[in-house]
């Protein structure tokens, strides 16, 4: 009995030296020390030993009882240790890895001068009026003292959609509307996109963008407008800038003018940038035609006002130097990455 027990000494080692996973050491725990195991099978047959026998059997079976189980106690515990160090491995997160890279955008060019632009005018207790793309012919002409049969129908052709549907050529359809809607007084600038029906060239695109003016209130002059684009056009390109007015004509003003900024390159010397002028042709304007703002319910007795007109276009490409106006929209990244 005493070769049997040692041979189960024997055979419990090798298992459980064999045994990688908790499985297989609970196996062979079952094995052996298990109700039907093997030790136990030896112990149920003690009965057989003589009275000298039993305690020297007993002894060494308990002693290969607790030999096994300290074994696998030990094997448990290797075991759970070698999991834990691949469950670490596995997850470990190197901190040094350099991450995914993410390309941020920007803003469009177009876009950071009008929000400089919209700044400025905010800061001057303006404030933004906008409206549809899709006017009636009566928003974008007729009230704007542009009848039918009018020359400026010519120089602002634009693409009808029906008789009395077009897409706007200039952003005052967003002013009448506001003139019709609120009382004086009036401050409001009207940026947006507006149309042409112009060919495609390093200057002129059928689609462009205009910021529109609009001061209505008792006692308003030419003065005011000079004042409030004088303010502006320091605010633009610095303290140090001067403008000055050029009579014009359009049919939504008068008296109307052209307005030049001393070059912004050369301060007024003469330099390529200002073809040698020392001013830049930035907007026009004038006083709003008495005939507009009666259009709008606005009695020109009591009210008078200053409108004017941006083409942004011309303001960004003068501000990053930009000599064809196509390159603001062909989305080109080589080109919007440098602004
Ligand atoms: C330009 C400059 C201009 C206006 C726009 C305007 C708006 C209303 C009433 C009167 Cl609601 N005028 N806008 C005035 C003068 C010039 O734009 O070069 N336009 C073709």
């Amino acid at each position: 009995m005493k070769q049997q027990l040692e041979e189960i000494r024997a055979r419990a080692a090798a298992a459980l030296q064999s045994a990688g996973s908790l499985q297989e050491l609970d196996a062979a725990r079952v094995r052996f020390l298990g109700k039907k195991g093997e030790l136990t099978a030896i112990l149920k047959g003690m009965g057989k030993l003589t009275a000298e026998e039993r305690p020297l059997i007993g002894q060494l079976a308990n002693e290969i009882r607790a030999d096994i189980e300290a074994h696998i106690q030990q094997n448990v515990e290797l075991i759970k240790e070698r999991m834990q160090e691949e469950k670490l491995k596995a997850e470990t997160i190197d901190v040094t890895m350099p991450s995914q890279k993410h390309e941020l955008g920007h803003k469009h060019p177009l876009s950071i001068v009008l929000d400089e632009v919209k700044d400025i005018f905010y800061g001057m207790g303006f404030s933004v009026a906008s409206g549809p793309e899709i006017e009636w012919d009566y928003y974008n002409f007729e009230a704007l003292n542009i009848p039918k049969e009018h020359p400026a129908r010519d120089t602002q052709d634009t693409f009808y959609i029906t008789e009395n549907m077009l897409l706007r050529t200039q952003t005052s359809p967003c002013q009448i509307r506001v003139m019709e809607q609120q009382k004086p007084p009036i401050r409001v600038i009207a940026p947006g996109r507006v149309y042409r029906s112009d060919a495609v060239d390093a200057t002129h695109s059928p689609i462009f963008h205009q910021i529109e003016g609009l001061v209505v209130d008792k006692g308003i002059t030419m003065a005011d407008l000079k004042g409030n684009l004088e303010s502006f056009a320091k605010s633009l390109y610095g303290e140090d800038t001067r403008i000055r007015l050029r009579p014009h004509h359009f049919p939504f003003t008068e008296p109307s003018c052209e307005i030049d900024v001393s070059c912004f390159n050369c301060g007024g010397k003469g330099c390529p940038m200002c073809k040698g002028e020392g001013w830049i042709e930035i907007l026009g304007g004038g006083m709003v035609h008495p005939k507009v703002l009666k259009n709008c319910g606005v009695d020109p007795d009591v009210y008078s006002g200053f409108a004017f007109g941006i083409g942004l276009e011309r303001l960004v490409m003068f501000r990053f130097n930009i000599d064809d106006m196509r390159l603001l929209y062909e989305n080109d990244v080589r080109f919007l990455n440098q602004f």
